[in-house]
């Protein structure tokens, strides 16, 4: 199983950089990090770049054994994250119940910040990236706030960084913290581990360098 991880990991970081998705330079992280490397999933932008997202995230799911009723797509980047996946799975022969919700509640037609199946049972919630922790806890909040269970998260990227908390850095992962204090199973396609092996090995021009500037940038938040 870690071996699949590990192929289906390194093709996926690979597929990232080759669709501009995962880029080198320097970024401001939502948490306020100055990170040498970041992960735009607006850039997988055209119908056949989704689509194969959607595999990958798929075959992670399905490899890990995480059980789930039902998929939430958080706005906004997870709810095209979440219809694809749900689609993937169809095609797949697990068809699941799939919603979403708004960021602005809609005060006429239908109402309310929720679209899409009820929530509930367990819900597997479909994001981009975890870095500190913060949009999985809002999704968390809405799932609950409608009575059905959150109880997993699956992701592209795990940035395997610290938890924050009132906007201060702690010392356990973000994802430790969803596992252990949360109770939800996590599932990634890739981490930054991966990422650090992919350039380790990779022959791109420029990649021993940021090799060390990610190594560096684990050193402080990771
Ligand atoms: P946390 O809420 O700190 O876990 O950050 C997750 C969010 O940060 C993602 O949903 C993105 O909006 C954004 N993000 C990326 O998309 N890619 C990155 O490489 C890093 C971040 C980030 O800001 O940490």
């Amino acid at each position: 199983q870690q071996a699949e991880h590990d192929r289906l990991a390194q093709e996926f970081v690979q597929f990232s950089v080759d669709s501009g998705v995962l880029r080198f330079g320097e970024f401001k992280t939502k948490a306020g990090r100055l990170s040498p490397y970041f992960f735009n999933a607006g850039l997988f932008d055209d119908g056949a770049k989704l689509g194969r997202l959607a595999q990958f995230y798929a075959k992670a799911l399905l490899a890990s054994g995480i059980g789930f009723d039902m998929i939430f797509g958080p706005a906004y980047k997870g709810i095209p994250l979440g219809a694809a996946v749900a689609i993937e799975l169809a095609r797949l022969g697990r068809n699941v119940p799939f919603a979403y919700n708004r960021k602005e509640a809609k005060d006429h037609g239908e109402g309310g910040t929720l679209v899409g199946a009820p929530l509930k049972g367990r819900v597997l919630i479909v994001d981009d990236v975890m870095s500190a922790g913060t949009a999985v806890r809002e999704s968390i909040a809405i799932i609950r706030a409608a009575g059905a269970t959150p109880h997993a998260v699956a992701i592209a990227l795990d940035r395997q960084e610290k938890a924050t908390e009132g906007g201060l850095d702690v010392n356990h992962s973000a994802v430790q913290y969803v596992r252990d204090q949360l109770g939800l199973q996590v599932c990634a396609i890739a981490t930054l581990a991966d990422l650090l092996q992919y350039l380790s090995h990779s022959g791109r021009e420029g990649a021993g360098a940021h090799h060390e500037q990610v190594l560096a940038y684990r050193r402080r938040y990771g």
